[in-house]
């Protein structure tokens, strides 16, 4: 924790917990010199996470487009013109083969979305066995399903959901401009459904849809003061899509250092939370991504595709990762893997007992064809 002054006069404990930020104490955040604001930032970061992991979440849209809201920022809508072809649900199968790919990759959570205003009963043994299917592969599960019931999320909790995320999106005045199909409130009100069944909260929202400093003062303002900080707080920078409302308008791009100052202000308001670096890395070269990092993101997602919109390859990724001496947080280990070492240690203990030193075939695991290597 740091003493730092915001202003002359009055000193700020910088790193406490707070949930009582004011407006105009976050615009003074907003507004230090910016070298200032990243020390902070970084000093904080630094004081809950090891600033050389990043944790990996992998995104996977599980039913896509046709979506009945007007969000003008989403190609999902089904009132915009975006070309997107709407499909129906995945099988569950698939959506387990993509995860354990993911999860090979380095991935440690999977994130399910779908492209819909609020989760119908009749879609519940589907996405629970989507959610359990994650779960046996040792990853943490999150999904993405607009609003839901008390007994929905009691139902995922039994099915071992680690994660909802459901952002706000931007302050409640600029929301007004974005979306008229559901509120603020509606908003809200899911997210506290979804911490009191005790599951975790991953929340955020979008920066660069021409909405003011204020309202990125606001939105970090409604996901600090809620009564428990978000777990995870994903920052995406909209991706402009042609035939959304937002690109039509022609809003002009977010400044990479408001980009920067809305993370670092973020990580100083939600010490313990995962910020995680979001939509729009495909547009953000390498520095630009380093300096996200260095105001306290350890989060980002993986993989080369978001749910409709292209994110990085897998191996450029890594690439930045090695030339900043970083490395994804985590090796998450399955059931099945568990298992397997189990099997293994007790093959290798009597060999070693028996003071042999032969190759046993049977214990030269390809772990990808999940088969022993046949000699
Ligand atoms: N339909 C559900 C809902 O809206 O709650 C879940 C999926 S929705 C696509 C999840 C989030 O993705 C949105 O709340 C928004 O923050 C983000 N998102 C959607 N389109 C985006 C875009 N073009 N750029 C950046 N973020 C976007
Ligand atoms: C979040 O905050 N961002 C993700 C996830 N939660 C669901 C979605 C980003 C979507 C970007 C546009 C697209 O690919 O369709
Ligand atoms: Fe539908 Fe979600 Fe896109 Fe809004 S953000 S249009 S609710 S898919």
């Amino acid at each position: 924790m740091s003493l730092s002054p915001i202003n002359d006069d009055t000193a700020t404990l910088l790193g406490e917990i707070r949930h009582n930020w004011t407006r105009q104490e976050i615009l003074e955040l907003f507004n230090m010199p910016f070298m200032d604001l990243l020390f902070e930032a970084q000093s904080i970061h630094r004081t809950h996470f090891d600033p050389n992991k990043v944790q990996l979440s992998q995104l996977c849209s599980i039913k896509t487009g046709g979506c009945a809201e007007d969000c003008k920022y989403c190609p999902q809508s089904a009132r915009y013109d975006t070309g997107l072809k709407a499909s129906k649900m995945i099988e569950v199968n698939r959506v387990v083969e993509q995860a354990q790919q993911a999860k090979d990759a380095g991935a440690t959570r999977y994130c399910m979305g779908a492209a819909w205003r609020d989760l119908k009963d009749r879609d519940m043994d589907q996405i629970c066995a989507m959610i359990e299917g994650v779960k046996d592969l040792g990853m943490e599960s999150c999904v993405t399903l607009g609003m839901l019931t008390e007994a929905q999320i009691g139902r995922f909790k039994q099915s071992g959901l680690d994660y909802y995320n459901h952002n706000v999106d931007t302050s409640e005045e600029y929301y007004k401009e974005i979306i008229t199909t559901r509120s603020y409130q509606d908003r809200l009100d899911t997210i506290s459904r979804v911490r009191d069944a005790g599951i975790n909260v991953c929340s955020g929202g979008i920066i660069g849809m021409g909405e003011q400093e204020t309202d990125r003062a606001g939105m970090l303002q409604t996901l600090a003061n809620m009564e428990k900080h978000p777990d995870s707080v994903p920052i995406n920078k909209l991706v402009q899509v042609k035939g959304t409302p937002l690109y039509d308008d022609g809003i002009d791009e977010i400044e990479n250092f408001d980009f920067i100052r809305t993370i670092a202000v973020a990580r100083i308001m939600m010490p313990k939370a995962y910020v995680r670096l979001s939509a729009g890395r495909e547009s953000m070269d390498k520095l630009m991504q380093s300096y996200c990092f260095m105001a306290g993101a350890n989060s980002m997602f993986y993989g080369e595709k978001l749910l409709t919109t292209p994110n990085p390859v897998k191996n450029k990724d890594m690439e930045l990762l090695t030339e900043l001496g970083m490395s994804p947080e985590g090796h998450v280990m399955s059931h099945q893997d568990m298992a397997k070492e189990a099997k293994l240690t007790d093959k290798i203990v009597p060999l070693k007992v028996g003071g042999h030193q032969e190759f046993d075939p049977a214990i030269a695991y390809n772990s990808r064809a999940d088969q022993p290597i046949q000699q």
